[in-house]
């Protein structure tokens, strides 16, 4: 294998790209040479425009990782940041105060801005951004693309009993920062998602990879989304390469986030299974060969090879680079038939 997809959200397929290029770099990938490379497809559905400035927080989120620059106990925005740009915004009373910008994270949003301003499509943006971020480390071994250069954003429709609908729509950043996914979710809406087209060389690195990879990121909001581009499903349903998946869910609840909740407002089952199942086989019009769940869910590893499914129960905990490799391992020896 010399080139390998991964359909990526933020944290969690941030944390498993990490572990992932360790795996090649170290050669421990089974099948994998040591110079492959990896394009990121990257969710921009969580992408929201805060103070006149567009924040891409999955892009954001894989680029700082890979080029080392997050920070590591908040998963998000910059390592060694300070907040003096966040504090002055909130003594001038201007809202949102619940979404933080960090003043070396402001720099990355005023270049993205500028770039965006002048016309420049979000997939040249990235790539701009990626020349300081990742080339340095990674040359040509790492690909970020967004899944697509349209405004696409995900919204979520909450229970609001001082509303005449009884109900009232917040943007997904609004319903995961500041409620912290506290309120059930009662539908999921993707403004725009249906409109947009794949980004610049999207499709022909699903279509031409040697293997695509579905990292434990949401199913909902962050694969879902990807997944729901308009032709991406297709093009992940038809490509050569094997597909394989590793489970969000461990021990029936999310590692971290908020997949439980988005799962449960599209009525799929909070669990391994119900994941794996609900992307499907490919034999069965799905887009997996094959999910990886975790040791604690091996009991439900049966009801995956019954619906066409390659399974197997590994430790799925992203505890350091060695642990995800291995996991990156086990992905690949699952579907390398
Ligand atoms: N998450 C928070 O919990 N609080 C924040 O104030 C916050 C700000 C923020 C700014 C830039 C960015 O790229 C990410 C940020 N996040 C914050 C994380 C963000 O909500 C998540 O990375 C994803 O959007 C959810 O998967």
């Amino acid at each position: 294998m010399r080139n390998i997809t991964v359909l990526s959200g933020g944290m969690g397929g941030a944390r498993f790209l990490q572990g992932l290029l360790h795996g090649i770099g170290s050669g421990t990938l089974p099948g994998v040479s040591p110079d492959a490379w990896v394009t990121v497809v990257a969710n921009t559905a969580d992408d929201l425009w805060v103070h006149g400035l567009k924040v891409c927080p999955d892009l954001d989120t894989v680029m700082y990782t890979l080029g080392d620059g997050i920070d590591p106990e908040r998963g998000w925005g910059r390592r060694d940041e300070t907040w003096s740009v966040r504090t002055e915004l909130a003594e001038y009373g201007v809202e949102p105060t619940w979404f933080g910008l960090g003043d070396r994270d402001v720099a990355t949003h005023l270049v993205r801005t500028q770039m965006l301003d002048a016309g420049y499509p979000l997939s040249q943006v990235t790539e701009a951004l990626c020349r300081r971020w990742l080339d340095p480390v990674w040359g040509a071994g790492v690909r970020l693309l967004p899944m697509t250069d349209d405004r696409v954003e995900t919204h979520v429709a909450i229970a609001d009993p001082d509303s005449p609908s009884g109900r009232r729509v917040v943007h997904f950043q609004e319903y995961w920062v500041r409620l912290r996914a506290q309120v059930p979710a009662e539908t999921v809406v993707v403004v725009g998602l249906e409109e947009s087209t794949p980004g610049p060389g999207v499709i022909d690195a699903i279509t031409d990879a040697d293997l695509v990879v579905l990292p434990p990121s949401n199913p909902v909001v962050s694969v879902g989304t990807i997944l729901g581009v308009p032709r991406v499903r297709e093009a992940v349903a038809a490509t050569r390469a094997p597909v394989v998946g590793l489970s969000p869910i461990v021990g029936g609840t999310h590692v971290r986030g908020m997949a439980e909740q988005m799962l449960t407002s599209i009525g799929v089952e909070v669990s391994a299974a119900g994941v794996g199942l609900h992307y499907g086989a490919r034999s069965d019009g799905g887009v997996l060969d094959g999910w990886l769940v975790d040791e604690r869910d091996a009991d439900q590893v049966p009801r995956l090879t019954g619906a066409g499914l390659a399974c197997r129960a590994v430790p799925l905990m992203m505890t350091d680079p060695d642990a995800t490799a291995a996991m990156a391992a086990a992905a690949v020896q699952l579907v390398a038939g």
